[in-house]
């Protein structure tokens, strides 16, 4: 299913609801309205979570900057990130702060951004900031996709670490990223054992500028290794990569230099997962909520599964949420 395809189906979606809400009249039902409502903003919503996550410096936010082609993400030497930072679409550059503590949203300049969520501007996530939302212009986001940066694991700032491990649960696929000076710690295996079930994980190894290829070869095998034997069959397939080639290549348009950045192969699969498996779950998810709704007043027997539905991932995704 292509992008154009993708969009016909959410329409036709939302034109079988609109029909149904005129049938039914649910301007005079109050929470038949509620429920048609929830369920238009649900398919104009589309919300993806894909979360970047692993040990401190590793190299999260630098990924998600090569892969935006960005360096807006602040990185550096020690624990940086300390709050959970979403990326989505937006034509302009903005950023805004949702505290735990406060109903008001707080737009700030995104040059202003290291001050509210890396360690030295606010240490521990002391400010008590649930997110920060970026919207950037940048097209691999258009879909209604949310990349999200995360404190690193394992550091001595345990606040990170909780902070991350709370946010678990609201992942919808995972990029684990680790890095050739150590590939593959012990809480970067649990974290993907956490979020493991249903969630597609994606391992990358990144920084391999800083090795040869024989001690790159070989780090690949231990982290290969080690994958399967936690997960067997379903390990996560393992990507090698320079985020810092990747983004100095992009900035300087230079090619060859991307190409053997390894950024290429990765983004060129992360691209067709979130285009060929997101759509088809949202919309079997869609599909089964607008089905339930409407089975209450309409005849729906024998009305077979439309042809963009997807059900290779069994009866948890069927279920009308
Ligand atoms: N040599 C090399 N260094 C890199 C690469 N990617 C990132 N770095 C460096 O690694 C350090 C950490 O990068 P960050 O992107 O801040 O790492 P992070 O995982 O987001 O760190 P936390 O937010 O603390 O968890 C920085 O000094 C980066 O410049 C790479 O591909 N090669
Ligand atoms: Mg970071």
């Amino acid at each position: 299913m292509d992008l154009r395809q993708y969009e016909q189906a959410k329409f036709a979606l939302a034109e079988i609801l609109r029909s149904a809400a005129t049938l039914v009249k649910v301007d005079h039902d109050g929470e038949l309205a509620d429920q048609f409502q929830n369920l238009f903003a649900r398919l104009a919503e589309d919300r993806f979570n894909l979360a970047f996550i692993g040990r401190f410096s590793r190299g999260k936010s630098s990924l998600m900057n090569a892969i935006l082609g960005t360096d807006r993400l602040p990185t550096g030497i020690v624990p940086l990130t300390s709050v959970i930072t979403t990326v989505s679409y937006g034509t302009n550059e903005t950023v805004i702060l949702r505290y735990r503590e406060r109903h008001l949203d707080i737009p700030i300049s995104i040059d202003d951004l290291p001050r509210y969520i890396t360690q030295e501007g606010n240490p521990g996530n002391a400010l008590g900031i649930a997110t920060a939302n970026i919207e950037l212009p940048a097209q691999i986001l258009r879909r209604g996709f949310y990349f999200v940066d995360t404190p690193g694991l394992g550091s001595t700032i345990t606040e990170n670490t909780q902070t991350t491990e709370s946010f678990l649960p609201e992942v919808d696929a995972l990029v684990l990223v680790t890095s050739y000076e150590s590939p593959l710690s012990e809480e970067e295996l649990r974290a993907v054992e956490t979020v493991a079930r249903g969630v597609q994980v994606f391992v990358v190894i990144n920084k391999q500028d800083l090795v040869s290829d024989a001690e790159r070869q070989q780090a690949e095998e231990f982290v290969r290794g080690q994958l399967r034997t936690h997960f067997g069959d379903t390990a996560p397939e393992v990507f090698s990569v320079s985020a810092r080639d990747a983004i100095a290549a992009k900035l300087a348009r230079d090619r060859s230099r991307l190409a053997s950045s390894g950024m290429p192969v990765f983004e060129a699969r992360l691209s067709s997962f979130l285009v060929d498996h997101k759509q088809g779950r949202f919309l079997t998810r869609m599909c089964d909520r607008v089905r339930s709704l409407l089975q209450g007043f309409l005849p729906m027997d024998g009305i077979p599964d439309p042809p963009w539905t997807d059900r290779r991932d069994g009866p948890d995704h069927r279920r009308p949420i």
